[in-house]
């Protein structure tokens, strides 16, 4: 298998993460590609262009992180990774875990914009929303404390691209989240995937 990813989007990581979490290094094979590039070797796999981006056989490419995720799971023959339907409580949380990254990803993508083009209101709104997002995962850390899985990871991917590219990060009322953070930060499969420069 091949995993396409650039060195600094956060859902690669997620992906690269759980390659190393799972023991499956041997099997997949690590592609740096461009994105937003109409020359992008990742276009002749798969023409949304968007990383990560698992290509498994002649036929078959996965572009979307949970579908990678649960692949990868299932390869690995494990079953606590992913959230299943059957536990729609913690599908639910996965699911607002993977939004709460893709809202971190909105909001370091406007801060990038050129200054006269950046949108302050949206700047605003993604701050306000990532605030409610750290005080409801603060109330449920519980959910975050089970296996090192898709909803932990995707959360630590977020937190830790928030404090780099933003500077946005925990304070005081969401002290149990922070150390959490701390921990989940050191693990080898974080501490092997930082993005490069930032
Ligand atoms: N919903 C997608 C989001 C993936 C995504 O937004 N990837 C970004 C990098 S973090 C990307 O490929 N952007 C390039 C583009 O928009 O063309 C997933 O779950 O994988």
């Amino acid at each position: 298998m091949k995993l396409f990813c650039t060195p600094n989007s956060p859902f690669s990581r997620v992906a690269r993460v759980l390659v190393d979490e799972l023991g499956l290094a041997a099997a997949v094979e690590i592609t740096t590609v461009t994105v937003r590039d109409p020359d992008s070797e990742l276009l002749t796999f798969i023409v949304s262009g968007k990383v990560p981006a698992l290509y498994i056989d002649d036929s078959h490419t996965l572009c979307d992180t949970r579908m990678i995720a649960q692949y990868l799971a299932h390869t690995a023959n494990r079953d606590n990774v992913t959230a299943s339907l059957h536990n729609i409580e913690d599908y639910a949380f996965e699911g607002f875990c993977l939004s709460f990254l893709e809202s971190i990803c909105v909001w370091v993508r406007e801060a990038r914009r050129a200054p006269a083009e950046v949108s302050e209101q949206i700047l605003q709104l993604e701050r306000a929303r990532a605030v409610r997002c750290l005080l409801y995962l603060e109330k449920n850390l519980e959910k975050l404390q089970q296996p090192f899985g898709l909803a932990a990871i995707a959360v630590v991917c977020a937190m830790d691209i928030a404090s780099r590219r933003l500077d946005f990060s925990t304070d005081n009322k969401q002290q149990k989240l922070a150390q959490w953070f701390k921990k989940s930060s050191n693990r080898s499969s974080m501490l092997a995937t930082q993005p490069l420069g930032i």
